[in-house]
């Protein structure tokens, strides 16, 4: 998997008012790459393509520089207080992205570069918590990590956390390319996650994302720069001889991770879940897919915004978890799991 580089760039004129907007157009222009204007990213409409399924992925190689105008912060349970706005969409092509449906009809990926107004927020809310710490997810909208070597904002996101008393920040990544992360004065402060699931899960529904050694190879790298390591095990998902798929990834990772030092490793635990809307998009977009979305063999969950998930019901559930937290068990004792849901 080849760093990710833009098809086509749109660049917000007000964007141009931040040094990193400049920076970028910048960058783009001695990468060749063909830059438009817009003046907002509402306006991103011709992005080429014959017919939806092409525009769908001609927008996952498009990049739109533009600022954050909403500067509230969603709130990111379980995983942190809050959902920190540094860029939404992905290149990646997983199957069951929730991003799917929660972008709506703009896949296309954002990068916000009104960084400094970004931070002013974060540092309101953590004074508003102090003394208690404030947590940021990165990754609620995007796979930060893999659009990162274009723009550094999450770098830089990490130093000024790194330098907050009560901050703590969190993403999650499926992607390998981190080098330019492993400098960052980060203070103990950035837990640094992998996505990582079964070969099966992997290699049938995740297209577009770095292998499973790529990324527990920048693991290791991250480690063994001082970053606090987590893996985030998502989706579970129950596919034949899911048990097997599943030992065989917690063995790969302890040898893999044979050396490192493993202070404070977590891990989280999510479920597959879908909606009714995102069934019908993923169908569309990825019609020969094997992801099962049968609403017959899951458990109705009313969720926030009226609009409820599907996951698998309670029993299933339970031995999914227990199965996982024991594998887990056996092969890092130390480790903390956070949550499973
Ligand atoms: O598969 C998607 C599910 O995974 C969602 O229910 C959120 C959850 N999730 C994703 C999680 O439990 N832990 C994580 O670290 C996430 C990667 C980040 C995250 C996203 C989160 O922790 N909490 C959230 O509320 N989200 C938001 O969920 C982002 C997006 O707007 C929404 C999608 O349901
Ligand atoms: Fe979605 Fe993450 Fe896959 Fe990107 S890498 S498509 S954000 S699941």
């Amino acid at each position: 998997m080849k760093p990710f580089i833009p098809q086509l760039v749109y660049i917000e004129p007000q964007a141009l008012e931040y040094p990193l907007g400049r920076e970028l157009k910048e960058k783009f222009e001695k990468m060749n790459i063909e830059i438009r204007e817009t003046t907002s990213h509402n306006q991103v409409r011709n992005i080429p393509g014959d017919n939806e399924l092409q525009k769908y992925r001609n927008s996952k190689s498009t990049l739109v520089v533009g600022i954050r105008r909403t500067l509230k912060f969603d709130t990111s349970k379980p995983s942190a207080e809050y959902a920190i706005p540094l860029a939404t969409g992905c290149m990646g092509h997983c199957h069951y992205c929730y991003l799917q449906t929660t972008l709506g009809s703009k896949p296309y990926i954002r990068t916000y570069v009104n960084l400094e107004e970004i931070f002013d927020q974060a540092t309101k809310y953590m004074e508003e918590r102090k003394p208690e710490l404030t947590r940021f997810e990165a990754a609620c909208t995007s796979d930060i990590v893999g659009i990162d070597h274009l723009t550094h904002s999450l770098k830089k996101t990490i130093e000024f956390i790194g330098q907050t008393e009560y901050g703590q920040l969190r993403f999650v990544t499926k992607y390998h390319h981190v080098d330019h992360l492993l400098d960052a004065k980060h203070n103990g402060k950035t837990r640094f996650r992998f996505s990582v699931n079964s070969r099966y899960v992997i290699k049938n529904f995740e297209p577009g994302t770095s292998s499973f050694d790529d990324r527990l190879e920048a693991a290791r790298k991250v480690a063994n720069a001082g970053y606090p390591l987590g893996f985030i095990v998502a989706p579970i998902y129950m596919h034949d001889d899911w048990r097997e798929g599943y030992h065989e990834l917690f063995q790969r990772l302890s040898s893999s991770l044979d050396g490192i030092n493993l202070n404070g490793l977590t891990f989280e635990l999510i479920q597959h879940r879908f909606t009714k809307p995102a069934k019908k998009v993923i169908e569309k977009r990825y019609p020969k897919t094997k992801l099962e979305m049968d609403e017959e063999k899951r458990k109705y969950k009313w969720g926030r915004y009226g609009i409820g998930k599907y996951v698998y019901p309670t029993d299933e559930a339970k031995d999914l978890e227990h199965t996982i937290r024991e594998y887990i068990h056996s092969y890092f004792p130390e480790a903390e799991v956070q949550y499973f849901t």
